[in-house]
Order: C-alpha cells, then sequence, then structure tokens
C-alpha cells in the first residue's frame, strides 16, 4: 500500500505524476503548508525536516525526491520512468539531482525569505538575489529540454518533465514571465497534454499561470 502525503503546486508533483504515470495504486493524502499541518507531530514522525513530499510504502515513510524517484522507478520498471541503461540512467539521476539541490533550495529563498533574513529591506534582497539567480538556472533547464520530444526522455514521462513544469511555474511567484522561455514554456505545454499531468494537476487544483500577473 502506498501513500503520497502532497501539497498542491509543491516539488511533491514529482512523485505525484510519477504515480499517476505509472499507474500505480496509492492513496492521496493532502497536507495544507498553510496551516502548517507539516510541522503537527504526527506529520514530524513521519518527515522531521517538515517537508513534503513523504512516500509511505506498507506504513514505512520515504523522503527525499531524489530517493523517492529512484524508489518509484525501480517499483514499477514497466512505467520506463527514466533510461534503463545504467550510465543514461546515472545522468538522468545527475539532472534530478541537480533540480533538487539547486535551482529548487534557491526558490526556498524566494518563498521563505524571512528565514533568510530580519528586516523587510534584507528581505527583498534575498528575494532579489534568489530570482535573478533562479533566471539563470531556467535558462540551464531550457537548454536541457532544447532536444525534448516530445518529453525529457522521448515518448515516456518523467519524473523530470513535473520537475521542469513545476520550476517554471514556480518562476511566475519570482516575478519572472515563461514567455521569456519560449522553448521551455513550449515543452511545457506539451507536458501539460499528458494524462498523467493532467490528472495530478486536477488532484492538486493548479494551473500553470497561478502565479502570472
Ligand atoms: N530536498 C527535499 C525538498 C523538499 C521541499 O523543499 N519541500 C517543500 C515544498 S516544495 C516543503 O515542504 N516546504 C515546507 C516548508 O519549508 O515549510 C526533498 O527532496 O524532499
Amino acid at each position: 500500500m502506498i501513500q503520497l502525503y502532497f501539497a498542491p503546486g509543491a516539488c511533491s508533483f514529482v512523485p505525484h505524476v510519477a504515480l499517476e504515470a505509472a499507474q500505480a495504486e496509492f492513496e492521496p493524502k493532502l497536507v495544507k503548508l498553510h496551516r502548517g499541518e507539516h510541522r503537527a507531530p504526527e506529520y514530524l514522525a513521519l518527515n522531521p525536516n517538515a517537508q513534503v513530499p513523504v512516500l509511505v510504502v506498507d506504513g514505512k515513510p520515504l523522503t527525499q525526491i531524489v530517493a523517492i524517484c529512484d524508489y518509484l522507478d525501480r517499483r514499477f520498471p514497466q512505467a520506463g520512468l527514466l533510461p534503463a541503461e545504467s550510465w543514461q540512467r546515472a545522468q538522468a539521476m545527475s539532472q534530478l539531482a541537480w533540480m533538487n539541490n539547486t535551482p529548487h533550495p534557491t526558490m526556498t529563498r524566494v518563498f521563505f525569505s524571512d528565514r533568510y533574513a530580519e528586516s523587510e529591506a534584507a528581505r527583498k534582497d534575498v528575494k532579489q538575489r534568489a530570482a535573478q539567480e533562479f533566471r539563470g538556472y531556467l535558462e540551464r533547464v531550457q537548454a536541457m529540454v532544447a532536444g525534448a520530444q516530445p518529453y525529457w526522455f522521448g515518448n515516456r514521462l518523467s519524473f523530470h518533465d513535473a520537475y521542469a513544469f513545476t520550476l517554471l511555474r514556480w518562476g511566475g511567484y519570482a516575478g519572472i514571465d515563461p514567455d521569456a522561455f519560449p522553448a521551455y514554456k513550449a515543452y511545457v505545454e506539451r507536458v501539460m497534454q499528458a494524462e498523467p499531468v493532467k490528472a495530478a494537476m486536477a488532484r492538486e487544483r493548479i494551473a500553470f499561470d497561478t502565479y502570472k500577473g
């Protein structure tokens, strides 16, 4: 039995889409971050980092997107979520780890600038610098998806497609217009047509342009 703890539009969208793509049976568990549900003692028992996602498999929690994706790929090999050949798979994990440990925490500085600075002015600075840095990372992702046909790894939808969607969508929150990344946006529009992505977006009740002014 698999449960996915997720929050709408958060990085938990990555395993959410993958579970849909693998046609896995799972129970979605909504975590209301704005209500601080991720800081409740029961939730901290699952993930002491107070973050989504958590994948619970037969009652045992697994945290960290990279580990969750590795597990889902091995658990549902028929879904072809990652390339099977060793070197290509390692490269895919490298890209996934990069999205998780570089652009992603840069946006954390934009979402939660109050964690990084005391005064309003300093927080504004933190946000501005992070947004600028994030723009550069979106350029890098755009280069990575330049040859995506139709998805990151060809015909098979993967974690990377869901993460790339999430990052460009978050850019709107940092005041970055997705139209400034035409190739990336066109790719994300293809990704949004995939049934597993449509299903996850509907369950999370999110739109791509939530943050666009
Ligand atoms: N490295 C972690 C990152 C998880 C993460 O940043 N989760 C965010 C949502 S995208 C979160 O739950 N934030 C709540 C908070 O920081 O209060 C992972 O891969 O699971």
